[in-house]
């Protein structure tokens, strides 16, 4: 098996600052703007980047989580669906800006279970979609407002993404199977 670095340490870094810059711009401050993870590294991406933006705004912002699995009513990978499994977001999203934070974004499926959890809570004045990384093959009407970085990829081909949090490593690689 072959794999290539698409982002070391450092570059995972300063895409984390970035982003957190792109936020705090595109929101005007960050008063009115929830960050929300999706389960396992987006929660953990979402927690670096309220870390960068309160270093940056010099006052707190408001974070949750989701956890989403996948769900299948056969054994078939086409009939997986994404399902919310658990909302802990504490925090009233009513006319609030809610930027969802997740690893990878590929067929937008998972975001679009994320979106739905949080319609649920209440009606935002905007959702906001915030991944590491792109890797393409969309199958809904789904886009990121701000990218680590965009990968085209094949559907045989695998992001791995480790974190310090849960990989003991930040690194992200590209396999081919
Ligand atoms: P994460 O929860 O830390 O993001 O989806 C469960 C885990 O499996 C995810 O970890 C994700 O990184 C990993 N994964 C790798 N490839 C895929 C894939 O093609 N689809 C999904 N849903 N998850 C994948
Ligand atoms: P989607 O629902 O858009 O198809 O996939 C998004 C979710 O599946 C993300 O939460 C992400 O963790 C996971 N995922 C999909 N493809 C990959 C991949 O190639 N690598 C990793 N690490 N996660 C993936
Ligand atoms: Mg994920």
């Amino acid at each position: 098996e072959n794999f290539t670095v698409l982002l070391d340490g450092p570059s995972m870094n300063r895409a984390i600052t970035r982003i957190a810059h792109e936020i705090i711009e595109r929101n005007k401050g960050i008063d009115e703007v929830i960050l929300v993870g999706i389960k396992t590294r987006g929660a953990y991406l979402a927690r670096r980047l309220a870390e960068r933006i309160e270093s940056i705004e010099g006052k707190a912002i408001r974070t949750g989580e989701l956890d989403i699995t996948l769900y299948r009513d056969d054994l078939t990978p086409k009939h997986e669906q994404a399902q919310v499994k658990q909302v802990d977001i504490e925090h009233e999203v009513k006319e609030q800006k809610v930027v969802l934070i997740d690893d990878v974004l590929y067929t937008g499926r998972t975001v679009r279970a994320a979106l739905d959890a949080i319609m649920d809570l209440g009606r935002p004045a905007q959702i906001q979609l915030g991944v590491l990384v792109d890797r393409g093959h969309r199958e809904l009407p789904i886009r990121a407002d701000y990218v680590g970085k965009n990968i085209p990829t094949s559907s045989a081909e695998r992001i791995v993404v480790n974190l310090v949090e849960t990989d003991k490593e930040d690194i992200v690689t590209i396999h081919k199977f």
